[in-house]
């Protein structure tokens, strides 16, 4: 690995942080009382989809220096209902409801699906398929905000309540990053073509996964380990 290979480096770095945190939430399941020990697992699960993936993917990348899409593809489509259980699992004792939890999962599979077309099959319509995408991502974001899961947060803990409204904004922000990795991946011949050249795609999805995937975890752990 060359210096200058910053995409190389992320992998290589993403995949020892997220090996790290898998061992650090799956351990820290047996200080918590039972109720919370579900979310930490699948805290543990998401980071430890992810670590094996990166594995791929930084060896993908050494061998290629092509994006590794399809397993990018396949880590998200596993690891984003998982952190739709998050939502669902904590606001379990509110009386979420599985359909709930399936509206969620549905939005992020039409999310990912669509970003799948415009990013590795129909790349000419990259823009249109990339509005597609952003349209499930908002849906995702109004269900949580201002929809029924913000509804059930409101009759939550004192605990649930500010996990829920950190989880809201690692969605609204953390997630708001992987759209501009998207327009800087696809950029070619596209509207936002200006974008091209501002920094790697994989970069920015690398950077991406380990604010969200790390992030979530933590804010689980903090409310696992709080007074609630
Ligand atoms: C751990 C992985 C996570 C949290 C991945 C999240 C991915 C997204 C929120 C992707 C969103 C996209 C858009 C909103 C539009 C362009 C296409 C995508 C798929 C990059």
């Amino acid at each position: 690995m060359d210096n200058t290979d910053y995409v190389g480096f992320t992998f290589f770095v993403g995949c020892m942080a997220m090996m790290a945190a898998s061992v650090f939430f799956f351990f820290s399941m047996n200080m918590v009382e039972g109720k919370w020990k579900t979310s930490l697992l699948v805290s543990g699960l998401i980071t430890l989809i992810a670590a094996v993936h990166y594995y791929y993917m930084r060896d993908y990348w050494a061998a290629t220096e092509d994006s590794p899409t399809f397993f990018r593809y396949v880590d998200w489509i596993l690891t984003v209902p998982l952190m739709c259980v998050e939502f669902y699992l904590i606001l379990k004792a509110a009386g979420a409801k599985v359909n709930l939890l399936w509206k969620l999962i549905a939005a992020s599979a039409v999310m990912l699906v669509t970003g799948y077309f415009g990013e590795a099959v129909y790349r000419d319509a990259a823009a249109m398929w990339g509005l597609f995408s952003g349209l499930a991502y908002f849906y995702i974001v109004y269900l949580i905000m201002f929809g029924e899961a913000k509804a059930l947060a409101d009759k939550s803990s004192a605990g649930v309540q500010t996990a829920h409204k950190l989880l809201c904004r690692f969605v609204l922000i953390g997630w708001a990053i992987y759209p501009i990795g998207y327009m800087i991946g696809t950029g070619e011949g596209q509207w936002y073509s200006f974008l091209q050249g501002a920094l790697e795609m994989d970069v920015i999805y690398n950077i991406g996964d380990a604010i969200n995937k790390i992030g979530f975890g933590l804010v689980i752990y903090s409310l696992a380990v709080g007074k609630d």
